[in-house]
């Protein structure tokens, strides 16, 4: 197979899928972005680099964590958003230009007109690193949209329903798929199964996803 050729095609194909009303999957809609996505994640863990995270109940995550814009997540298991990096004791990283477009654009596609995210949190999984079922809630907003980047290894994304229990459906994301949760779909209970081992060529054995968002 000519990979060279393969990777060329792998930019022509994007499309949409709707999951639930106010969340849309928009299948590699940043995959001709990827390499410029990756340099400012670089560019935003030399400031504010990978750090370890905490659940509400002081277990360790498997995932690493940072971020960049007006605020960041606590990593200490409260969920919190702060404008001071705990880490370095100070401001986080600006917020890519690259981010803010993106997270502007793909809410549009969904529907959501004149988002302004303030604020990106990325997550970093090596093969075995999962995220357990769980809301978003340390935005204080329950209907702007979170617009979430996958990149590298693929995952399984679990969409759960308004409580903990609620039956999931697993949405397979791959390198380059993007996915706006909004309206009435923003306080989904949802999270990430082990990440499967494997290489991926431009990103290695890791998955980085990234959350764009909206503090108020
Ligand atoms: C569904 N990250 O950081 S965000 C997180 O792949 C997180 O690392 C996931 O969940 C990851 O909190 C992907 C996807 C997401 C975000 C908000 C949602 C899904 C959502 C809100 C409601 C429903
Ligand atoms: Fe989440």
């Amino acid at each position: 197979m000519n990979l060279d050729l393969f990777d060329e095609e792998d930019r022509l194909y994007q499309w949409r899928e709707d999951l639930y009303p106010g969340a849309v999957v928009l299948r590699r809609y940043a995959m001709a972005q990827d390499r410029a996505l990756l340099a400012a994640v670089e560019s935003v863990v030399a400031v504010s680099p990978w750090r370890e995270a905490f659940t509400p109940g002081r277990l360790k995550m498997s995932v690493l964590v940072t971020g960049c814009g007006a605020y960041g997540m606590t990593n200490d298991g409260d969920y919190g958003m702060r404008a001071i990096d705990p880490v370095t004791g100070m401001a986080w990283p600006p917020m890519p230009e690259i981010f803010r477009e993106l997270g502007v654009n793909a809410a549009a596609e969904a529907g959501f007109i004149g988002y302004l995210p303030n604020m990106v949190h990325i997550n970093r999984y090596q093969p075995g690193a999962k995220l357990g079922m769980h809301q978003d809630r340390g935005e204080n907003d329950t209907l702007e949209p979170i617009v979430s980047v996958s990149l590298g290894l693929p995952a399984t994304f679990k969409m759960g329903g308004f409580q903990r229990a609620d039956k999931s459906v697993n949405v397979p994301l791959g390198h380059g798929d993007v996915v706006v949760w909004g309206g009435p779909s923003r306080m989904r209970f949802h999270g990430v199964l082990p990440v499967k081992p494997g290489t991926h060529p431009l990103v290695g054995a890791l998955r980085i996803n990234l959350t764009i968002r909206y503090v108020k």
